[in-house]
């Protein structure tokens, strides 16, 4: 039969939009944070020259996460609408409050097994707790900030509502959408507020002022996927990047599992304060961040996780932390076989019998604090003594979060 559809018409394919903005925000971001493409850079060089370079997923190149702090309920509802036109759900909630971190998040990604493999972007997405900022008068003041700022283009906007009112956008569309949407992430040096503003909201906690003080939700990482990332890490002190002193997360093993981060910290960069004309102020946030992923853990494999990542914590504090970690771990099977039996991982059949670890494909909530904490300075933070408050979110973002396991557990049947 013959296609009579106008071409105008012809909708993309979620997945396609989600590649182009992937695409779109990685070069701004190389162009905003030179470091970033050098680390890119010593990636391509790790992943090309890994082992397993043949039985390497074709996303690996492309793949990426990144990550922003919202302000307000309403921004994130539309931040979910705007994810939504690229395929993308809220996936888990994060809460950071005890961790000392005022936010509470979700990963937006894409969820079915199809998708994934075309691009598993995936951005993790926090909300400000305006409730943990303790003086009620700054309290108040970040809010009326807030309520002054518009993070999206009209045309982002006005797509958004095209997308849910036709089910999709076309071509023209699709690239209009990639472009507004993109000025949201974009870095802006004129701050919203003045110095002593600033200041104040800095000494509320850092993660505050790098929300309110500023027009949008600049991109503050974009962490690209490595295949071993003890030899990026390796390089990445080589070439004399500030890089972390430890990666996150579990130790090498022969089976990974989860992930496996590190970053270099983050830029100290110029700032201008609304109404100040002198000398420029400074302001540290954006920084860039690899990870090796493994296998999703099940329930009974996460709660092994957690219980071993405290023993480690609790364990004699005289030696240094990587052997406490690597001591603890030897209690996690560390072979396929028994990783299967035991129910600790999630697999996938394949056809000739053989079994095949799932990726995971989200964030790890002690992670994610380790990586906001080192992005803030090493200060030592209070945590918030009130609890997470899943529902809130869930009303901010107008929707409730899908669970991760009961994805995985679904791919791995299907
Ligand atoms: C997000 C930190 C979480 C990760 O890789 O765990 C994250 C943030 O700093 O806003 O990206
Ligand atoms: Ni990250």
């Amino acid at each position: 039969m013959k296609d009579t559809a106008p071409t105008t018409l012809a909708l993309v394919d979620p997945d396609e939009i989600r590649t182009r903005f992937c695409a779109a925000l990685s070069a701004m971001y190389r162009a905003e944070v030179p470091l970033y493409a050098d680390l890119l850079a010593i990636v391509a060089r790790v992943n090309a020259g890994a082992a397993d370079a043949a039985s390497t997923p074709a996303r690996v190149d492309i793949e990426r996460h990144g990550a922003i702090r919202l302000g307000t309920p309403a921004e994130l509802a539309m931040m979910g609408r705007a994810f939504a036109v690229m395929g993308m759900e809220p996936v888990g909630y994060y809460d950071l409050a005890p961790a000392g971190v005022p936010v509470h998040s979700t990963a937006f990604r894409p969820v079915s097994e199809a998708a994934l493999a075309r691009n598993p972007f995936r951005v993790f997405c926090s909300l400000l707790r305006l409730d943990l900022i303790a003086d009620p008068d700054l309290r108040a003041e970040a809010a009326a900030i807030l309520a002054t700022r518009q993070i999206f283009r009209a045309e982002a906007v006005a797509l958004i509502e095209r997308n849910e009112a036709q089910g999709g956008l076309n071509e023209a569309e699709a690239d209009n959408f990639v472009a507004a949407l993109l000025e949201t992430f974009r870095w802006h040096e004129e701050m919203l507020v003045d110095r002593a503003t600033y200041e104040r909201l800095v000494a509320s906690h850092r993660l505050v002022a790098d929300i309110v003080a500023f027009r949008g939700p600049h991109i503050n990482h974009l962490t690209p996927r490595v295949l071993d990332i003890d030899a990026a890490q390796a390089a990445m002190v080589a070439q004399g990047l500030d890089t972390k002193e430890s990666i996150e997360g579990p130790p090498r093993r022969v089976v990974p599992i989860l992930l496996r981060q590190t970053s270099f910290k983050a830029l100290t960069e110029s700032v201008r304060f609304a109404g100040d004309t002198g000398a420029p102020g400074q302001h540290t946030a954006r920084f860039g961040e690899i990870e090796q992923r493994g296998a999703a853990l099940t329930p009974k494999g996460r709660a092994l996780y957690d219980d071993l990542l405290a023993k480690a914590s609790s364990a004699d504090a005289a030696q240094p932390y990587a052997q406490r970690l690597a001591g603890a771990f030897e209690s996690f099977p560390d072979d396929l076989e028994t990783l299967v039996s035991e129910g600790l991982i999630y697999v996938r059949r394949m056809a000739h019998g053989a079994l095949e670890p799932l990726t995971y494909e989200d964030f790890l909530p002690v992670s994610a604090a380790g990586i906001f904490q080192s992005n803030l300075g090493n200060e030592q933070r209070e945590t918030y003594a009130q609890q997470g408050a899943q529902s809130v979110f869930e009303d901010a973002l107008g929707r409730a979060v899908l669970d991760p396991f009961a994805l995985y557990a679904e791919m791995a049947e299907g």
